[in-house]
């Protein structure tokens, strides 16, 4: 008899997951409507809510349709001694590559001015900065953040990467550990935070670090809400500290009506989806990693629980 996955995912794309899986020799059942869970084997979840996972009695693995696995922490949300594993796609990468691009280039390029400049129909000019003489620091040097600081390399700008341990990535300056932390931030012109949000990094972006950036630097936050002090970054950008913020996750999500974030002029808002797991990719990684399990190898993008990522 067939295995059996179940998916909770937002329901409209239910039908684009049962397609990813077409080929492949499994069931596919969607959450809320499992006929008998006792057959269920594998789970491929976004936020699911504490205590659900345990009805599947013989459940082997537990996929997070994100590449952060925050929404799995918290008690009761992952039954003890069963394996999560990480999304790590093409099309993911893609998106938060082309996404921190395009921020980085408008930062770079001063487009929230020119676009201030055209709404108040003044033709004035900004003296260009030649991107080597930027520093596009990234926090988070794992999948994506690597594949953001290849991409942004072309253009010429100098790129550093801070991450837990040292890293090579070609062309990258490897910042590592909390002791360089203050070495890597001195010299960031355009601050990209993909860091998981886990109990070291929370907060991090935070009026003390924020304010070790050179005067007017700018920062693209497509991590975590929780990574940003939003009160912090208010103030600093109001008092010319920051230059501009460019945010695609927030401390409450949906954006409650009322914040201040939402008009301030020097920050550009979306609501994160700086990149999305498609689910035909999203179907390939996880079909790579039962046909793994199932051969007795090691699964691929396991996460650690304990540390957070
Ligand atoms: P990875 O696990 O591949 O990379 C995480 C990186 O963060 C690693 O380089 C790791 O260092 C570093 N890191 C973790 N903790 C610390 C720490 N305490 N100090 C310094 N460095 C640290 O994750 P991904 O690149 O796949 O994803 C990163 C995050 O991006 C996700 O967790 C998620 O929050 C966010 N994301 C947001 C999306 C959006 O649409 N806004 C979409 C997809 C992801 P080391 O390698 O040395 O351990
Ligand atoms: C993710 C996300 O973690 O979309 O993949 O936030």
């Amino acid at each position: 008899m067939p295995e059996t996955i179940v998916i909770k995912s937002d329901v409209e794309r239910n039908a684009e997951w049962r397609d990813a899986f077409k080929d492949y020799d499994i069931n596919v059942c969607f959450w809320n409507r499992v006929a008998d869970k006792r057959l269920v084997d594998y789970a491929l979840v976004w936020k699911p809510e504490p205590g659900s996972l345990r009805q599947f009695s013989n459940l082997k693995i537990i996929f997070s349709i994100g590449a952060g696995i925050d929404h799995l922490k918290g008690s009761d949300i992952v039954p003890p001694g069963i394996p999560v594993v990480r999304m790590v796609e093409t099309s993911l990468t893609a998106g938060m590559v082309e996404y921190v691009c395009y921020h980085a280039l408008r930062f770079h390029r001063f487009m929230p001015q020119y676009e201030r400049y055209q709404r108040e129909q003044q033709w004035r000019t900004i003296m260009p900065v030649p991107a080597s003489a930027r520093t596009i620091g990234i926090l988070g040097l794992g999948v994506l953040g690597s594949a953001v600081a290849q991409a942004l390399k072309p253009f010429g700008f100098r790129i550093a990467g801070w991450s837990r341990t040292a890293k090579r990535v070609g062309g990258v300056e490897s910042y590592y550990g909390d002791s360089q932390l203050n070495a890597f931030l001195g010299q960031t012109d355009i601050l990209v935070c993909l860091l998981p949000l886990t109990e070291q990094t929370r907060y991090i972006l935070n009026a003390e670090n924020l304010s070790k950036l050179p005067r007017g630097a700018c920062l693209i936050n497509a991590g975590r809400g929780r990574h940003q002090v939003q009160s912090d970054l208010i103030g600093l950008l109001d008092n010319g500290r920051l230059g501009g913020a460019a945010l695609d996750v927030f401390e409450d999500e949906p954006l409650p009506q009322h914040d201040p974030l939402w008009s301030h002029p020097k920050i550009s808002i979306t609501p994160h989806v700086a990149s999305m797991t498609t689910p035909s990719c999203g179907a390939q990684h996880v079909r790579d990693n039962i046909t793994r399990f199932r051969l007795g190898k090691p699964l691929a993008h396991l996460a650690n629980m304990e540390r957070g990522y």
